[in-house]
């Protein structure tokens, strides 16, 4: 199968006669050749974008709407066909495949809602017989650049706001999962979403993203992937003044108190920390834990890490499938490397699984590492795979000052019993989100989802403030006097 370019509801050859092959991280297999595009395509892909949006701005947006709520239905009506693509491509088990794509289900249902809720304001005017309001107005054509790690759910987080406001988008989706996009091209044609609308265009970050970064029609470009392309991005959309919202990093923390419930912290930590391989921008990547129990923590820890099961994540009963590529998994031995080297304690893993039924597809055993101070690499720098790092505290505001002593703020988690540890804990945690008794991950699509400090630049993916990404404010002035009245001169008191 070809992956050819989405523009103005066709699938179009590129510029380019180039194609890489898309691989099933699990076993190696070549899915699917998809297309490396150019500039040209972007201009292309823009004209199309900037055609269609003139008339779907106008388009009333409840009726906009619309197209969300069908094509949430037909998400729906695929869900397990989708989840079996992305498993294959991603390499997420089946069980998360299937989840992912509900979360871009309810993605569409939620943002097709606000179709008749893109509230505006009214607003008292300083002079007499004088209207003042403010509404979001669409922005345009705008740019999406989306990871690997979420093909679907993140895209939808972006493309449906984006839809629902007005906009037309042009979509970059990760080379390594292109699949899904085009899953999605399919969908929004089925759905009768107008040509146009929704374009996408397939390739690499350094023509692709940066033909989209440096094209004077695209007026935001939202980004997911890691900090140092993000901030590639910032510079360069700086320099040609666009909005850019920005998704990065991750060195999500489980702090685990001495009152904590040790069974409940433990499952929270292995399905945050494991889950997705630990490809997850909010996966659980260090465990603080009071020293009281950090030994009864760590060893139950061992204990159940041993018995996780590793394969193919189209089989029902694994739990942890492969990293996505070789590149990946030289990363993240890389890390294992540095944790020893530092002095830190490799209790179990440290491999990459090489024999069979391994040896096809890019495997990494899950690893934990004890004895780990809070100021060492493995313990500051995102690692993205499946390894955690156990440092130990001696009370709960040594917990919350390693906790936020990391570049990144995204997700935090802490369990305890104790009620006013938890407001607290609520309050000074530095991140973006914040869980009580409860892993880093698993934000919902109708809460903000983003990051303080090296996560992002203040912007927010899903919830309503997304709606602030996609809109621009207007504000409008109705003088029903008759007259000349002069604001901040005609309304001395
Ligand atoms: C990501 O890792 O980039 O909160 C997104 C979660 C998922 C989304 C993660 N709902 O873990």
């Amino acid at each position: 199968m070809k992956l050819t370019n989405f523009i103005n509801g066709e699938w179009q050859d590129g510029s380019n006669a180039k194609y890489i092959p898309v691989l099933n991280p699990a076993t190696g297999e070549e899915l699917a050749q998809v297309q490396l595009s150019t500039k040209e395509d972007v201009d292309t892909a823009v004209e199309a974008a900037k055609a269609a949006q003139k008339t779907w701005a106008k388009v009333p947006a409840p009726k906009r709407a619309d197209y969300l709520y069908e094509i949430g239905r037909l998400m729906k009506q695929k869900k397990e066909q989708l989840a079996q693509v992305l498993t294959k491509e991603m390499g997420k088990v089946i069980e998360e495949g299937r989840g992912e794509v509900q979360e871009g289900i309810d993605m569409a249902y939620y943002m097709a809602g606000e179709g008749r809720r893109l509230f505006g304001e009214t607003t008292p005017s300083e002079l007499a017989d004088k209207f003042a309001m403010s509404v979001r107005a669409p922005i345009g054509v705008v740019g999406l650049i989306t990871p690997w790690n979420f093909p679907v759910a993140i895209a939808t987080w972006k493309s449906f706001p984006a839809i629902v406001a007005g906009n037309a988008f042009l979509w970059k989706p990760a080379t390594e999962t292109p699949m899904m996009a085009y899953e999605m091209a399919k969908i929004f044609k089925e759905a009768g979403l107008p040509d146009g609308v929704a374009n996408i265009v397939f390739g690499s970050g350094s023509e692709v993203g940066t033909a989209m970064i440096e094209h004077k029609d695209i007026k935001v470009i939202s980004f997911t992937g890691s900090t140092e392309t993000g901030r590639k991005v910032a510079e360069a959309g700086g320099r040609n003044l666009k909005k850019v919202s920005l998704e990065m990093g991750g060195k999500n923390a489980v702090i685990v108190m001495e009152d904590a419930d040790l069974d409940l912290a433990v499952e929270g930590i292995l399905w945050s920390a494991f889950g997705t391989a630990g490809q997850r921008c909010t996966a659980c990547s260090r465990v603080i834990a009071h020293k009281d129990i950090k030994e009864a923590l760590q060893n139950r820890l061992l204990e159940k890490i041993q018995t996780l099961t590793i394969g193919d994540g189209m089989d029902e009963s694994v739990k942890v499938g492969p990293v996505i590529n070789k590149k990946a998994l030289e990363k993240i031995h890389s890390y294992v490397g540095i944790g020893q080297q530092e002095g830190a304690t490799l209790l179990v893993g440290g491999e990459i699984l090489a024999e069979a039924p391994y040896d096809k597809g890019n495997y990494y055993a899950p690893t934990m590492f004890t004895d780990v101070t809070p100021d060492m690499r493995i313990a500051q720098e995102e690692i993205f795979g499946p390894v955690i790092s156990i440092i130990e505290v001696s009370n709960f505001e040594e917990a919350i000052e390693v906790n936020n002593g990391v570049i990144y703020g995204l997700s935090s988690s802490i369990y305890t019993a104790d009620v006013n540890r938890v407001f607290k804990a609520q309050r000074d945690l530095d991140t973006g989100i914040v869980y009580i008794n409860a892993g880093t991950t698993g934000a919902e699509i109708h809460l903000p989802f983003g990051g303080t400090k090296g996560t992002g630049n203040g912007h927010r993916d899903s919830g309503v403030a997304a709606l602030d990404v996609f809109t621009e404010w207007k504000s409008i002035y109705v003088d029903y006097s008759g007259k000349l009245q002069r604001a901040q001169i005609d309304n001395e008191i």
